[in-house]
């Protein structure tokens, strides 16, 4: 070991933040070690003063493609897809999951946003497609699509996450699939359209009125009782998905946007809102969006999502490749609010560190946390943490399996854990 790197290790074991090689992110940022330790980043170093010659590769030979009218991912990326559990196209009820683990920072691609549909993607005519308020209101209104877009509009970067998501966790087997099968009804876009506050404050909303029902235009017709509260905080008629009309996967021409709630009560493909003085016990509702408590009573009308993280690199279906200098990175969300905290351990939960939170840290959007680690291949658990601006922290799995009735599997909000084998090898274990 030359000077330079003895200073290094010494810069390194001064960085320790946890057990087990978790290290301050600043020692990956400047660590002179850093190349050394991700092997792949020397080989074609010398060659990059190189001037282009007979060995220059196919594409600087010949001129590249045309123009395209609208742009898809590259096909060298044509494994990034949705997750489906039934093959793509066979029906139009059931859910296809985000590939968390082959995406990075926070806004989730518009074709790959997850989706969860009752009876299939409805094609509908913007042109004919009308939204109603009407009920307990002094003035019951319509609105086509061209009325809605001169309301003054808003942008909220809000995930949607459906209350199913991660269900897998409350099964008694640690099911060996990757990060995206196990966290994938999970999305995270930029919404833009109208606040519902607005166009409820025209239609006037009548004294006694403390609910709105929320009811789509697809043939499943799905319905949801809200509490007029969230209604006038900060929902929002979007019609716009990451800057570009909704898709129709995500309810063309306008969904229901609940921040932070539960997946389900963001109806997509809106028609009409009936405000009322209580929920109407929708089907959706009560067969099911209920939580099984373990004395045989269910819990109705659990609204916001739970403070939450994973990890995703590295995840299940990677492998790690040899001891050295490692980025862990995941995803942190609450539907409470911002994300004030993510611990990451390396030693399944004995110790844990601070993890750097990078890009925008917003209220109920995805937040992207980063760790440092220094693995010099010993057998390690991975696990991570989120608390949120409430103060509210992610209970242990078990913690969490404890307050239901067995199988339940709704607001899984439970820490998980990855096993790294002294091979590399990742696995998903329940420590
Ligand atoms: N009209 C209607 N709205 C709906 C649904 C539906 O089937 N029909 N599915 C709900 C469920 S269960 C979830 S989790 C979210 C999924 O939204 P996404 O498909 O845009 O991801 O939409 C909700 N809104
Ligand atoms: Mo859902």
């Amino acid at each position: 070991m030359g000077e330079l790197e003895k200073t290094e290790a010494a810069n390194l074991r001064e960085e320790t933040v946890a057990g087990n090689g978790l290290i301050h992110r600043r020692a990956l940022l400047r660590t002179a070690l850093f190349s050394a330790g991700i092997a792949a980043a020397s080989a074609g170093t010398a060659r990059a003063d190189d001037s282009v010659g007979a060995d220059a590769p196919e594409w600087m030979k010949t001129p590249g493609k045309p123009f395209s009218a609208y742009g898809t991912p590259s096909h060298w990326q044509e494994k990034v897809q949705r997750i489906f559990t039934i093959a793509p196209g066979r029906a139009g009820t059931g859910v296809s999951r985000t590939p968390l683990h082959l995406l990075e920072g926070t806004i989730t691609p518009a074709g790959l946003h997850f989706e969860r549909h009752h009876n299939g993607v409805p094609d509908i005519d913007p042109g004919k497609h009308e939204l109603y308020i009407h009920g307990m209101v002094k003035r019951p209104l319509a609105f086509s699509l061209d009325a809605l877009m001169r309301y003054p509009m808003e942008t909220q970067i809000r995930f949607i996450e459906c209350s199913g998501n991660s269900g897998i966790f409350s099964q008694p087997q640690a099911a060996q699939v990757t990060a995206g099968e196990l966290n994938g009804l999970l999305s995270c876009s930029e919404w833009t359209g109208v606040k519902l506050f607005t166009l409820l404050a025209d239609a006037g909303i009548t004294k006694d009125a403390k609910w709105v029902i929320a009811e789509g235009a697809d043939a499943a017709a799905m319905s949801r009782s809200i509490p007029l509260e969230k209604c006038m905080d900060d929902a929002m008629i979007a019609l716009y998905q990451n800057g570009e009309a909704i898709r129709p996967e995500q309810g063309f021409p306008m969904r229901l946007l609940l921040p932070g709630f539960e997946g389900n009560m963001n109806v997509k493909w809106l028609r009409r809102l009936n405000v009322t003085d209580a929920p109407v016990d929708a089907r959706d509702e009560t067969s099911h969006y209920t939580e099984l408590m373990p004395g045989g009573k269910a819990r109705q009308f659990m609204f916001a999502q739970g403070a939450k993280s994973a990890i995703l690199k590295p995840s299940f279906g990677m492998s790690m490749k040899g001891p050295g200098l490692y980025e862990i990175s995941g995803l942190a969300w609450s539907g409470a609010g911002r994300v004030s905290k993510v611990e990451v351990s390396a030693d399944g939960g004995k110790s844990w560190g601070a993890a750097a939170l990078t890009g925008p840290v917003l209220p109920k959007a995805l937040t992207r946390f980063r760790m440092a680690w220094n693995w010099k291949g010993q057998p390690s658990t991975l696990m991570s943490r989120a608390t949120d601006e409430t103060g509210v922290t992610q209970p242990t799995r078990a913690a969490w399996i404890a307050e239901y009735a067995p199988g339940q599997g709704y607001h899984f909000n439970g820490i998980q854990s990855w096993d790294i084998a002294a091979d590399g090898t990742v696995k998903n274990v329940y420590a």
